[in-house]
């Protein structure tokens, strides 16, 4: 018949009308590796060297998104996170600032995958399907990290942008989070409840921050509080947080160690390695004498964790699930002053890795304690259903965010209680407020986060002690290993359970039950090619025997590769 042929025709005009034709030439500028890449859990990422196809099309396939948009700006980030130095990988940013649009990694790992002849037809499918028009224009930030192969890569990425006719930012060495900065302010800057046009840009993000922290730290003793040691996993971190250091003049000293050019990326140090293998990072090894509070940034400074050695000299972590703590304390200790504000929802979101003594703990403080699976995307997404939500992954990533009409409750009260001259509770407010302007609306992000916990500790007169006070984790240990297929293991929302392969949950349950308070569970990583491993119990000797059995239980029921486990790798 006519239709089909019509139909075909038809998307192929509009495909040049659209201004996504790309000849098959040009495809092949830069040929599709062999392998099929997919939009992992935080984009692409691999080695360096194969990716040079999939930064040019994701050029395209940004401004694709930001004309779907109505011109409004989306972010490209250059950056593998925590992986080692020769891996390198592309993120989307959406127009709210957020991550892309779940129903655009499809899109995403089809235009990466295409051949060279079908790219063309691959992105006016996404013409299609989403009903972009003519006339929008696509704009697009680009932000790197300090990878080696990140400054060509991201080059290949604007040629992308440019061989569909969308119009590029190179805003070049940024911090993913501060990249979600500029591309929410970027459309929103002006508008209520974003901010104003000044902090539209990298310096207006330090000053934002700075005016945050310093109204929450105004009566606060912070002399002598001393410095806070940052390791910033020898990449970005380190030239931001600089640089946000000489914004607060000598408000609080951050000593920023470990930077680019003194080690390789990721290695030996950063929030990965402490808080996966449990160890401090290169260059705090031992107690640093006046030094008594430090933490560790990833790569791309999007997650941190703190550390600190007790007078005993035994060094100590504290997790995202204790920075979710504290965020969730000053938050009730705050509303608490205010009266609660009616009607609002409040709540800690956490995922099947939260330390069952921080699940109690925040259980104590009344919250509710809604559950995610693991990637920052799962948690913000539900986080969005609270009015005031708080939100870790104990691995460090994570945030605070407060709703258009929590933040209109929260000006409300704040004006009310001027009227009435109710100091306690204008500055109440006033701390929530300016909770709200520190803490990354976005995404999670660790120099905001970093100067949160810095300013509450110094509102208490805490140190790191104090703070780990709140409740003792139980301990835990984690392990992974490869198996034939990590798809045959499938678990249930939450992913505190398996529910295939059949075999596995009773074995898992028949093991909880052998040590006191044992809790374990087993999940397919979303990032490697292997299966993951929980384990927490009583005594460290009894999560590690857990999490070995655990880990066995998978190797036995899931196809485990090669022989039976014997030791825990992190
Ligand atoms: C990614 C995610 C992180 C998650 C981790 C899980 C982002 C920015 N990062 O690093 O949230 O915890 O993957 O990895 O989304 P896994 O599935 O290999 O355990
Ligand atoms: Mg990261």
């Amino acid at each position: 018949t006519l239709f089909p042929y019509t139909t075909l025709f038809r998307s192929h005009a509009s495909s040049r009308n659209n201004m996504v034709f790309v000849s098959v030439e040009a495809a092949k500028k830069y040929p599709k590796p062999a392998a099929k890449l997919g939009y992992g859990t935080a984009g692409f990422r691999t080695k360096a060297e194969v990716l040079d196809s999939t930064f040019y099309r994701m050029g395209m396939l940004a401004v694709l998104r930001s004309r779907s948009q109505g011109g409004l700006a989306v972010g490209l980030m250059v950056t593998a996170s925590h992986n080692p130095e020769p891996d390198n990988g592309i993120k989307l940013v959406d127009s709210d600032g957020g991550m892309l649009a779940q129903s655009w990694e499809a899109y995403a790992t089809a235009v990466a995958n295409a051949p060279e002849a079908q790219l063309s037809a691959e992105l006016a499918k996404v013409v299609q399907a989403e009903g972009i028009g003519d006339s929008t224009k696509g704009l697009v930030l680009l932000g790197q990290d300090t990878r080696s192969h990140s400054a060509r890569l991201s080059s290949i990425a604007l040629e992308g942008v440019a061989v569909v006719s969308g119009v590029a930012k190179d805003c070049g060495l940024l911090t993913t989070p501060q990249l979600h900065h500029l591309v929410r302010l970027g459309n929103g800057a002006g508008k209520a409840l974003i901010g104003p046009a000044e902090w539209n840009s990298e310096e207006g993000y330090y000053t934002m921050l700075w005016e945050a922290y310093a109204q929450l730290t105004s009566d606060a003793a912070t002399k002598d509080r001393g410095p806070l040691w940052v390791d910033c996993a020898f990449g970005v971190g380190a030239p931001q947080i600089e640089a946000m250091a000489a914004k607060m003049g000598g408000a609080l000293e951050l000593r920023v160690a470990n930077k680019p050019g003194g080690g390789e990326l990721n290695l030996g140090c950063g929030a990965e390695h402490v808080q996966k293998g449990r160890v401090p990072p290169a260059g705090y090894e031992a107690p640093i004498a006046d030094c008594r509070r430090a933490c560790s940034v990833d790569g791309d400074a999007d997650r941190i964790v703190f550390h600190y050695y007790t007078q005993q000299g035994l060094w100590k972590l504290l997790d995202g699930d204790k920075i979710a703590a504290l965020c969730a304390s000053f938050v009730r200790d705050e509303l608490a002053v205010l009266g609660g504000l009616e009607g609002l929802t409040i709540a800690v979101v956490q995922t099947a890795y939260a330390n069952g003594a921080a699940s109690s703990y925040m259980r104590s403080l009344g919250l509710q304690l809604p559950m995610a699976k693991t990637g920052v995307k799962f948690l913000h997404h539900e986080a969005l259903n609270y009015d005031i939500a708080v939100y870790f992954e104990a691995n460090g990533h994570g945030t605070l965010i407060f709703s258009d009409k929590a933040t209109r409750a929260l000006l409300d009260a704040k004006k009310q209680a001027e009227d009435t001259k109710d100091a306690a509770k204008v500055k109440a407010a006033s701390r929530l407020l300016a909770a709200r302007q520190l803490i990354n609306q976005a995404v999670g992000d660790a120099i905001s986060d970093m100067l949160f916990v810095e300013a509450v500790l110094a509102m208490r007169g805490w140190q790191l002690e104090d703070w780990d006070g709140l409740y003792t984790d139980l301990p835990s240990r984690q392990t992974k290993l490869p198996v034939m297929d990590r798809a045959v293991v499938e678990c249930t929302e939450d992913e505190t359970r398996t529910t295939a392969p059949a075999s596995l949950q009773p074995a898992l349950d028949a093991l909880m039950k052998r040590f006191p308070q044992g809790r374990c569970f087993v999940r397919p990583s979303g990032t490697e090619d292997v299966v993951r491993v929980y384990a927490e119990a009583e005594t460290q000797a009894q999560a590690d025997e857990l999490a070995l059995l655990t880990a066995q239980a998978a190797h036995q029921h899931a196809g485990g590769k090669g022989p039976k486990p014997t030791t825990m790798v992190a």
